[in-house]
């Protein structure tokens, strides 16, 4: 099953967004199966935007997603790569789709609410190097007895 890693950046969380941001994970029926409140230490961030080390935000990126705590999640499902990228909407919140995240609720490129992993061998990356391996809950909700 596909999984992918989803990180709830400081301003969505000093914004009181979190519940808001699950919940759109949750009603459309991905699984929940990591998830950790974190301050980010420079070398996760520098290592988690590798990628980006040559462009001119870099450094303020780094300093932002280290400026406060974060949501670090995994979630499971059927195409829940592609599918998160659509919720979250695109990457300048100002072309984000009304509906998405990024959509609904900002306007700036630096202070975008979330990161959603953008491909199968990034998502495998992004999570190996944010959970360890017990920190994820293999478990299926359609199979478990109802608790109530
Ligand atoms: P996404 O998060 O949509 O995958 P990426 O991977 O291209 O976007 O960029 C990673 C992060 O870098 C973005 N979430 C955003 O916070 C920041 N970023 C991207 N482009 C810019 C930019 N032109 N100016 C400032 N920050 C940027």
């Amino acid at each position: 099953m596909e999984r992918t890693f989803l990180a709830i950046k400081p301003d969505g969380v000093q914004r009181g967004l979190v519940g808001e941001i699950i919940r759109r994970f949750e009603t459309k029926g991905f699984t929940l199966v990591g998830l950790k409140f974190q301050k980010v230490s420079r070398e996760l961030a520098e290592q988690h935007y590798g990628v980006h080390r040559e462009r001119p935000f870099f450094p303020s990126l780094v300093e932002f997603i280290t400026s406060g705590p974060v949501v670090a999640m995994v979630w499971e499902g059927d195409g829940v790569i592609a599918s998160a990228r659509k919720i979250i909407g695109a990457t300048n919140p100002l072309n984000s789709e009304p509906g998405t995240i990024r959509g609904d609720f900002g306007i700036n490129v630096g202070r975008n609410l979330i990161h959603g992993s953008d491909a199968p061998e990034t998502a495998q990356t992004e999570i190996a190097l944010w959970f360890k391996d017990e920190e994820l809950v293999a478990w299926q909700p359609h199979l478990t007895p109802w608790l109530h």
